[in-house]
């Protein structure tokens, strides 16, 4: 290990750690780090400053886990998360988990205390065993000891994160590395510029024609676009392939607006018909996890909840081992989407017949049947306002921005928005995905306003937004161009509930009646308004978006509107005990 003693060398011949990890990023072109600083990383977030780094400074590690992850997500390089040791590095671990969960390719880099110590469990300051904490939560994790490794980490942190199924890479950097110095050229050669992390995977001929063989069959075909469709950014094929089979699609949450919502071949105002109906469906980076009832039950049209449909799948997956993890997979298509939907394209020639005019008729007619419903609903007017008022607002804002980024999570603030705003353009919505995670919000916004710079609407549930409400003090700090939309019904789900016991304190789901979000905002130089109509809503948020201010609306909803966990109600156990 190279040493160099200041008296052998001058300042410009000799590098260091924290100068070798900060070149070892740049040259594999990442220039945004999201993070919180503390020993011993508080130089390493100065110097790379410093050095051209956009470092983005949080109010707690997992917003700052969640911004990197999401850009990494939009950018399809991986997001870098920045924590102090122990306490920092657990807050950060939570979007490390929820990254490599949701294939968002992400590296979260802690700073850690002394080997020797930790490993002799002596109590350093924040002493903990990081490596081996991060492991069974991250696709694959590292720790680099000298100085001249420091390429190699950091190429294998980012291939690890790319390749393949993408996911969140561990990488430890202990405090001593930072310092450690070493001939500078030397240092200069040791990194690597990691040349093509995600490589191309191509299907194979007869894996190909197995799925076209099984799709041309077909006599209610459909597909399904995931979040993995979305992230491979693959977006012309898609468009290509949907359009030429003229096969209705379904997008999931986070691959709405691949095609524009509005599209006459998209089925998700039937998706309730469609999904026990389909008698072959293919899956195009999207996994048969619960958002998909695992491919069974009642929702496919089976008898019983563990029954199965009938149907027969095709998945497009580049992870080999995802096919049968539910049902079975009749033609699973390993590669990249872009090589295995442009392989379907080839191999389907010209003249594809689509589907049967019954089925396309059979769910053109649900469609406009519940189209129609939903109209009727959003034109209502209540007062209170209600998610349906209040949500036609949102939808006619984003209509008007296509390009805006929306943000979203909650319960019931999360479903309405979900089957109510429509998406135009790809990698525009970003939600809680595949946990239903809480407390994305504030670092999702973040980043997509630091990665597109576009304006972001967040729509928040009012429990949702507590998760990383501190975070509208970076909103401020870096003038980002987000408007917060917290719907605000008093409580988890709604804000009705009542003691059982009697006693004085509210019931667990119920929050402060009443409270002003809108003055949160207002602390740190934001503009907060207090909304109570769709007209008020309306007026600010045409204004947050003009006017590119970080705002906060507090937007007062029914509290007895909604249901308890949105959509999911009947995954909340009940007592076989009566
Ligand atoms: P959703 O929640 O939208 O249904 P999931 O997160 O369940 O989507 O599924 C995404 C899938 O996409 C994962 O199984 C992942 O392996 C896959 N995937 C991610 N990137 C690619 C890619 N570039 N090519 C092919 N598959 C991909
Ligand atoms: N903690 C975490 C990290 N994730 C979670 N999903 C939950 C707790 C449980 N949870 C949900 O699944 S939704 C939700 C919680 C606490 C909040 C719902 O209330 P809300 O939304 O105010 O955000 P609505 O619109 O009032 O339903």
């Amino acid at each position: 290990m190279g040493t160099v003693e200041p008296q052998l060398a001058t300042a410009s011949q000799v590098t260091d750690g924290f100068h070798l990890v900060i070149d070892a990023l740049k040259l594999n072109g990442i220039d945004t780090i999201f993070g919180l600083p503390g020993i011993p990383i508080t130089d390493f977030t100065r110097m790379a400053q410093a050095a051209g780094l956009r470092v983005i400074s949080f109010r707690h590690e997992q917003n700052a886990g969640n911004a990197a992850a999401i850009a990494g997500f939009l950018t399809q390089k991986p997001g870098i998360c920045l924590t102090v040791s122990a306490p920092g590095f657990l807050n950060g671990l939570t979007a490390l988990a929820n990254a490599t969960t949701n294939c968002f390719p992400m590296i979260l880099i802690s700073g850690s205390s002394e080997r020797e110590i930790v490993d002799l469990q002596q109590g350093d300051y924040e002493e903990m065993d990081q490596l081996a904490i991060a492991k069974p939560l991250s696709k694959a994790a590292f720790r680099v000891l000298h100085a001249e490794d420091i390429g190699v980490g950091v190429a294998r942190a980012i291939r690890a994160a790319l390749s393949g199924r993408p996911g969140g890479v561990y990488l430890d950097l202990p405090a001593k590395l930072f310092a450690q110095t070493m001939d500078a050229e030397a240092g200069r050669k040791s990194l690597i510029k990691v040349v093509d992390p995600a490589p191309k995977q191509i299907p194979g001929a007869d894996a190909v024609k197995r799925a076209l063989d099984l799709l041309k069959g077909a006599k209610k075909p459909l597909i399904v676009l995931g979040k993995g469709a979305a992230y491979a950014r693959a977006d012309t094929e898609i468009k290509s392939l949907i359009e030429k089979t003229g096969i209705p699609y379904l997008p999931m949450s986070m691959a709405k607006g691949l095609l524009p919502d509005t599209h006459e071949q998209s089925a998700a105002a039937a998706r309730s018909y469609v999904l026990p109906e389909a008698d072959v469906v293919m899956l195009v980076g999207a996994r048969l996890n619960w958002l998909l009832s695992h491919g069974k039950g009642k929702t496919w049209g089976g008898k019983g909840h563990k029954d199965w449909g009938g149907q027969k799948f095709i998945q497009i997956d580049i992870s080999p081992s995802e096919a049968d993890s539910n049902v079975r997979i009749d033609a699973p298509l390993v590669g990249d989407i872009g090589s295995c939907v442009s392989a379907l394209l080839t191999a389907m020639g010209s003249n594809w017949a689509k589907p049967p005019a019954d089925w396309l008729g059979a769910i053109a007619e649900r469609k406009s049947k519940n189209v129609a419903k939903m109209a009727e609903t959003l034109a209502k007017d209540p007062r209170p306002m209600n998610f349906h008022s209040a949500l036609n607002v949102v939808r006619d804002i984003v209509k008007a921005n296509p390009d805006a980024m929306l943000v979203n999570e909650g319960a019931n603030a999360l479903d309405f928005t979900r089957s109510i705003v429509d998406m135009y353009k790809p990698r525009k919505r970003l939600d809680v995905g595949t946990w239903g995670v809480m407390g994305i919000g504030m670092g999702f916004s973040v980043a997509a306003a630091v990665v597109s710079g576009q304006p972001v609407i967040a729509i928040e549930g009012d429990s949702a937004f507590g998760f990383s409400g501190m975070e509208v003090e970076t909103l401020c700090r870096y003038n980002l161009p987000v408007c917060v939309v917290v719907f605000n019904n008093n409580g988890v789900y709604r804000g009705t509930d009542v003691n059982p016991a009697g006693g004085p304190d509210v019931a667990p789901t119920v929050f402060v009646k009443g409270a002003r979000y809108d003055k949160l905002i207002e602390a740190f130089g934001g503009v907060g308004v207090h909304a109570t109509t769709p007209a008020e809503l309306r007026k600010a948020m045409e204004e947050a978006v003009r006017s590119r201010k970080p705002t906060l609306i507090n937007a007062v909803i029914d509290e007895t509107a909604g249901t308890e966990s949105g959509r999911i109600t009947s995954l909340n156990p009940t007592s076989g005990k009566k």
